[in-house]
């Protein structure tokens, strides 16, 4: 029998765990590899504190006030079994702060991961944008916030969605910010309709579901009935929707804007980042598997590459477009952000690169209370009349006076200039800087004139003064708007085969989620005027006719820049799971893991159990791992089932086929990652692995043979991303 629980000092006996307090310990220092921006007043003097100071100071623990504190632990009481007091001032100040700790998520992007970076100029911009930070050379500090735009801020990171890609430069001339997508076209035309199509895809007002999807009715009404969307929908249907990780997407300003030079002449763009890891994503099976085996996965991915020293790289290109009268190129109007620009009509050039190389110390004070706005220009960046643009200029200012709670949000570390702000704005709630001078006005004969306007020699932001087009007050578009489908039948046509097989699945999976007939059939007709084939083939998925085309599809010339498929990229830091049983010989598994790290790739090695294998670290077990984080395997010895280790896996089940019994849960792993068109490696003798899974041994990707030699194979598979004619032309992924 247990001993009874000691019974607690009477009254006016000490309490001994009060006697001892505890030993002084200073505070952690930051690590190397995540020192926060440079830290200086909001006039721009150094604080002469560093970043750090700013936060855990001293070895005691304190109040709010800096009061050294005997205990944290328990509240102040009338004697040991008495009442709370209200006089514990610490036990109030600290439930207080922690009621106040949430605040309120962003409306849309809610969910998302930052990195801290910089940006180096290759100079090639310097002939049409005056901007100091894009002359050769100069290296800008960064920081890049990834995002999904339906979901919560729990939401899982691999649904099915557009991506964030918003970009704060800290230039030597103010803070820019390219706040962009990983699409290049949106949904909307007009700024005004932004909360109608959020309220659409946001989850159901009546029950609040689904949760980060589009997969619902609200959705397709909108976007059937708002047929502009529709160019935006085919790519949020394509594999461009669901990216294998943020290291591996594509970033778009979406909008043109208007770049002037030293010399005066303006040019319009269209911004990209284009990641130098390539551009990947996610079979269908593998998003569902990977939001209940791991929700952060892009999150933990990004932190895992920064940590392994495999920092994600892109490169920063335009799309350089003359800036004529009527602000089109090519028939495509600039101002549309319904549209692209095909890269064959307008080539990319790069002018600079990106590498993100520190994740955050704090999550909270940077990735959350970092704010983006469109309208962070420095000079000789200039935005257009883009009629959505317009409304975003307002919009990112107002949002955080609710999400950051007051109109101080620019003096928060993470979000303030890196070069002297001088601004005369002043007071307002967490008002931060202790301002001197009594002129926050100018003129002022009382601070001796300071601040003083720039002109444009000392560096000024001048807007662009643009003729503006006379005529009435209106709300209304020019007729070049009105085409909504010709870019959706571009995009469509531009899929390899089996990008157009998973585009094709997308839009019958989420239609056939729809109650409404109704919906599934106005989406049907505007799938009619995209593309008559698509059209029919989702039709059949769904058991619905395929309408006649209202518009005939466009006669679009396809641009294979588009396609994802059909080139190889670098295999740096793609991950590599090396399974082992118990037993298995040391030697061999450090030779299998440094073959992988020798070709620049991951190597987890993955065994029944945690600790060692020799000096060899056990990364996973079988337990905690799944298939969905990695993107090739190697079998470098077959394990047996151990079904005592296995408490949570049904062990007698699934390894009951032909050969040397296999653990199921590696069976699994391998069934899933054949399935997911990943290359497998497997040693000579532990092919009863491949017995186990149903995977044929001569199946393309599958290499068998000694594990150091199966890693080049391996590599030159993954540098193609998947195996893609895996089970024949068309690509069957199993959903
Ligand atoms: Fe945003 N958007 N947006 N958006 N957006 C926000 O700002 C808005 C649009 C984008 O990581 C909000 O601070 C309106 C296009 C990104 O913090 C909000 C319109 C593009 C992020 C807002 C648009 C974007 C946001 C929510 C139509 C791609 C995440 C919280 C006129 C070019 C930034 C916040 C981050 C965030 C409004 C359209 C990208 C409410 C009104 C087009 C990447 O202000």
């Amino acid at each position: 029998m247990a001993p009874p629980p000691p019974r607690p000092p009477g009254p006016g006996v000490e309490d001994p765990a009060l006697d001892e307090p505890t030993a002084p310990v200073a505070p952690p220092p930051p690590k190397a590899s995540q020192q926060g921006p440079a830290t200086v007043t909001p006039t721009g003097a150094p604080t002469g504190a560093p970043p750090e100071a700013m936060a855990q100071q001293g070895e005691y623990l304190t109040t709010a006030q800096g009061a050294r504190l005997r205990t944290t632990d328990h509240a102040l009481k009338a004697g040991r079994r008495g009442p709370v007091l209200l006089q514990d001032h610490h036990l109030r100040e600290k439930i207080t702060h922690f009621d106040h700790e949430r605040i309120p998520e962003r409306v849309v992007h809610a969910r998302g991961t930052g990195a801290h970076g910089v940006f180096v100029a290759n100079g090639r911009a310097a002939k049409i944008c005056r901007a100091a930070f894009l002359k050769k050379g100069v290296e800008t500090p960064t920081f890049v916030r990834f995002s999904t735009v339906q979901g919560f801020r729990g939401s899982s990171d691999t649904v099915r969605d557009t991506r964030g890609f918003a970009t704060k430069f800290y230039t030597s001339e103010g803070n820019y910010d390219l706040v962009g997508n990983n699409i290049p076209v949106f949904f909307i035309q007009e700024g005004i309709k932004f909360p109608d199509i959020v309220h659409a895809v946001k989850p159901e007002p009546d029950r609040e579901i689904p949760q980060a999807q589009s997969a619902h009715d609200t959705f397709w009404d909108f976007v059937s009935l708002h047929t502009e969307a529709q160019a935006h929908v085919a790519w949020s249907m394509s594999d461009r929707a669901v990216p294998l990780s943020y290291r591996m997407m594509e970033g778009f300003g979406v909008h043109t804007f208007r770049l002037i030079n030293d010399a005066g002449e303006t040019s319009l763009v269209k911004f990209h980042w284009e990641p130098r890891q390539g551009v990947h994503s996610q079979v269908w099976e593998e998003t569902q598997l990977t939001a209940g085996n791991d929700p952060d996965f892009h999150r933990r991915d990004l932190y895992d590459a920064i940590d392994a020293g495999a920092y994600p790289v892109w490169d920063l290109g335009v799309q350089v477009m003359p800036d004529t009268e009527d602000e089109t190129f090519e028939g495509i109007d600039l101002l549309d952000p319904t549209k692209f620009v095909p890269e064959e009509l307008c080539p990319v050039e790069i002018i600079g690169t990106m590498t993100l190389n520190r994740r955050p110390i704090n999550f909270f004070a940077e990735v959350e209370q970092v704010m983006f706005n469109p309208g962070n220009l420095v000079p000789g960046i200039d935005v257009t009349n883009d009629p959505l643009l317009q409304v975003r200029l307002f919009s990112y200012i107002d949002t955080q006076i609710t999400r950051l709670g007051g109109p101080n949000f620019n003096q928060l570390p993470i979000n303030r200039a890196h070069c002297p702000v001088n601004d005369m704005f002043r007071d307002g709630f967490h008002q931060h800087a202790v301002h001197g001078g009594v002129t926050p006005y100018r003129p002022n004969s009382l601070d001796g004139g300071n601040p003083a306007e720039a002109s444009e020699d000392s560096g000024a932001f001048i807007d662009v003064p643009q003729p503006v087009a006379s005529g009435a007050k209106v709300r209304e578009l020019s007729a070049s708007f009105d085409d909504h489908f010709s870019q959706a039948t571009l995009f469509v046509r531009s899929l390899s085969e089996v990008e157009r097989e998973h585009l094709t699945r997308a839009y019958t999976f989420e239609l056939g989620k729809c109650y409404e007939e109704a919906i599934r059939l106005r989406q049907l007709q505007c799938l009619a005027n995209i593309d008559a084939d698509l059209c029919a083939e989702v039709a059949r998925g769904l058991g619905l006719p395929a309408p006649e085309p209202t518009v005939p599809p466009a006669d679009v010339e396809p641009s294979p820049a588009l396609s994802q498929v059909g080139g190889t990229w670098p295999v740096a830091g793609r991950k590599v799971a090396l399974v082992v049983d118990a037993d298995t010989d040391p030697t061999a598994v450090q030779a299998a893991k440094d073959a992988v790290t020798a070709a620049g790739m991951m190597a987890f090695v993955m065994a029944p159990s945690g600790g060692k294998l020799g000096d060899v670290v056990v990364d996973r077990t079988f337990l905690t791992a799944a298939s969905i984080e990695f993107d090739s395997l190697l079998v470098v010895d077959a394990p047996a089932p151990a079904p005592d280790a296995v408490p949570l896996f049904d062990a007698k089940a699934g390894h009951a086929r032909a050969g040397r019994p296999v653990d199921p849960r590696v069976a699994k792993l391998v069934a899933e990652m054949f399935r997911h068109f990943k290359a497998i490696g497997v040693a000579s003798d532990a092919t009863n692995v491949l017995t186990a899974a149903g995977v044929p041994e001569d199946a393309p990707g599958v290499v068998v043979g000694e594990p150091a030699a199966v890693v080049g194979k391996l590599a030159a598979l993954l540098a193609e991303h998947r195996v893609w004619h895996r089970f024949g032309p068309v690509a069957e992924d199993s959903d």
